[in-house]
């Protein structure tokens, strides 16, 4: 395969490890854990897993000698840059152990392992793939790992190929059921331990143990490049406004980042819109009356940052669409023999009468959109929801309103920009690249140390490298019941953007001037080779949760 110069030199880049990991380790272990919440249940639900202690590695001057052992990787849903090195860090970890110690892939996400389908990961492969983005070293899959056929048909390939551990590379979804796969080889006495990793670029699987997901460094500086570069061209001809979204399934931590990196004059975050209990048009208004306040101001252009997620968090849109995924689940085949033409009638004929109002009054574009087929979890497939277009087109014609009312002078010329897939396979950053390799190598260590229902754990991230610190949570710990399809579930807590956190109140504290003003930041692209203080920085949010604690 050809590749680039940059390629080239990147492949010989030497992730930095955390002190505790460089030589011998030895495990410390805390003491007991409890769940987040919903103790008794959670306790009944994992006996086998629960109140297991967090493990922290530490440098150590005794020589162990651990047997060689089989480990499969899986990767599961959405790309994030890192993955490679989590694999590459697992397969050297395991090397260091033992040297005759294997790694099987299991291809194309927990697919790959219910239908047995495998690679024997060499080192001649992972050569191929260090510091690199993407996932395709195996591929992914968002394929749910959660029946007790799918973990016993796995079980059968495990056994086959001697595995003694499998390491799931997810986000919380992934994670959770990685740990109910923990708990059910735990219980069953299959001798096969399972271990996670944080995964997912939308930086929504975090809490007190896990500073970050992997990936989300990246993919922020990948976006924040790309809105440093459309600021510059809107402040270049003054004669647009941007409208941007960007991925984040639920949780607006991607808008929060890029917004800290690149000072937009609006980014919208999605809590806030619940919290402050605002509709569609509250938005909107905001929206225009900034447009409006800058076009006074002879400024008829701007940026606005959306995320993705955000249809789902305007409650009355989210009523809506939780009425449209019952709906469509139950009638799913038949509204799909319904021609496309009528396909909007036939929605707004059967929902109640408050939601066939609100889904009568989008525009055609966002109404098929919202009845597009769900994801394998059973959701609207945000990425698919032209929300840019969406404002942008209702901000036109509330200003034409306000026009008419003499309130607006300005001339308005939207462009519009959807930024996710771009950022998700993007070459990791060094902090990725460190992170990803650290998280796969502590993986390795906790392999060696026999646990099982862990996931890896790296913090202290807005240090150096050395002295980052490494080990692992109990999954059980980040655990709580809450209801997913009508059903009460165990799963972890999925972590939206608190209102009384540092980033979100430094990003408050500053939105008034940077709407009016136009003080815009370029970050230009991710520097790899250079000063560590252009090359190895982490993210805004991470530094100003760190200065917040
Ligand atoms: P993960 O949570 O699996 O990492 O994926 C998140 C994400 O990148 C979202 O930002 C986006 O909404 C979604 O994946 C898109 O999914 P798909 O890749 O299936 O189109």
């Amino acid at each position: 395969m050809k590749k680039s110069a940059l390629q080239i030199a990147r492949a010989s880049y030497q992730p930095k490890l955390p002190k505790a990991l460089k030589g011998q380790v030895s495990i410390k272990e805390g003491t007991p854990t409890e769940s987040v919440a919903d103790q008794a249940e959670i306790k009944k639900l994992f006996p086998n897993t629960y109140g297991m202690p967090v493990i922290s590695f530490e440098p150590s001057n005794e020589s162990k000698n651990y047997p060689a052992v089989t480990a499969g990787v899986i990767l599961s849903g959405g790309q994030a840059p890192g993955g490679h090195n989590v694999i590459a860090g697992l397969f050297d970890g395991l090397k260091a152990i033992n040297k005759n110690s294997k790694l099987y892939g299991f291809l194309l996400g927990p697919a790959g392992l219910i239908e047995h389908n495998y690679i024997e990961l060499t080192s001649d492969i992972i050569d191929e793939y260090r510091n690199t983005g993407g996932f395709d070293i195996i591929g992914s899959g968002r394929t749910k790992l959660e029946t007790v056929e799918q973990f016993d048909k796995g079980l059968e390939i495990i056994k086959q190929l001697g595995i003694q551990a499998l390491v799931i590379i997810g986000g919380d979804d992934s994670n959770t059921n990685a740990c109910v796969l923990a708990e059910y080889y735990k219980k069953i006495n299959a001798g096969v331990q399972v271990i996670g990793c944080p995964k997912t670029i939308d930086g929504d699987l975090k809490n007190e143990m896990i500073e970050t997901s992997f990936g989300f460094d990246t993919a922020c500086k990948v976006y924040s490049e790309v809105i440093g570069n459309i600021q510059r061209d809107c402040n270049s001809a003054k004669k647009y406004w941007h409208f941007i979204k960007l991925m984040g399934r639920s949780a607006s931590h991607i808008a929060l980042e890029c917004a800290l990196q690149t000072q937009p004059n609006i980014c919208i975050i999605s809590e806030e819109v619940e919290e402050k209990n605002m509709s569609l048009d509250n938005v909107v208004t905001y929206i225009a009356d900034i447009v409006a306040a800058r076009a006074a101001e002879g400024n008829n252009f701007g940026t606005v940052l959306i995320p993705e997620g955000l249809i789902e968090f305007i409650p009355a849109m989210k009523k809506l669409i939780a009425e449209l995924n019952d709906f469509l689940a139950k009638n799913g085949n038949e509204f799909a023999m319904i021609k496309k033409s009528e396909q909007r009638n036939y929605i707004i004929n059967h929902l109640s009468p408050e939601n066939s109002a609100i889904y009568a009054s989008l525009p055609e574009g966002v109404a098929r959109q919202l009845s597009l087929d769900r994801d394998p979890h059973g959701n609207v497939q945000v990425s698919l929801i032209e929300t840019e277009k969406l404002l942008s087109e209702m901000v036109g014609k509330k200003l034409a309103e306000m026009k008419s009312e003499g309130k607006y002078t300005g001339k308005f010329a939207a462009q519009h920009h959807f930024f996710g897939y771009e950022g998700r396979c993007a070459a990791p950053s060094n902090f990725d690249a460190d992170y990803c390799y650290s998280l796969g190598y502590t993986a390795s260590a906790l392999i060696a140390e026999g646990k099982t229902g862990y996931m890896s754990s790296v913090r202290n991230t807005t240090k150096p490298a050395e002295e980052w610190i490494a080990g692992g949570v109990p999954v059980t710990m980040m655990m709580n019941m809450e209801r997913r399809h009508g059903e009460m579930k165990p799963v972890i807590q999925k972590a939206l953007v608190k209102l009384d956190d540092a980033p979100f109140k430094y990003f408050a504290s500053q939105r008034e001037t940077w709407a009016k003003n136009t003080c815009y930041v370029y970050p230009g692209p991710i520097q790899y080779f250079g000063p560590t203080e252009v090359c190895d920085q982490p993210t805004i949010t991470l530094v100003l949760e760190a200065q917040g604690k």
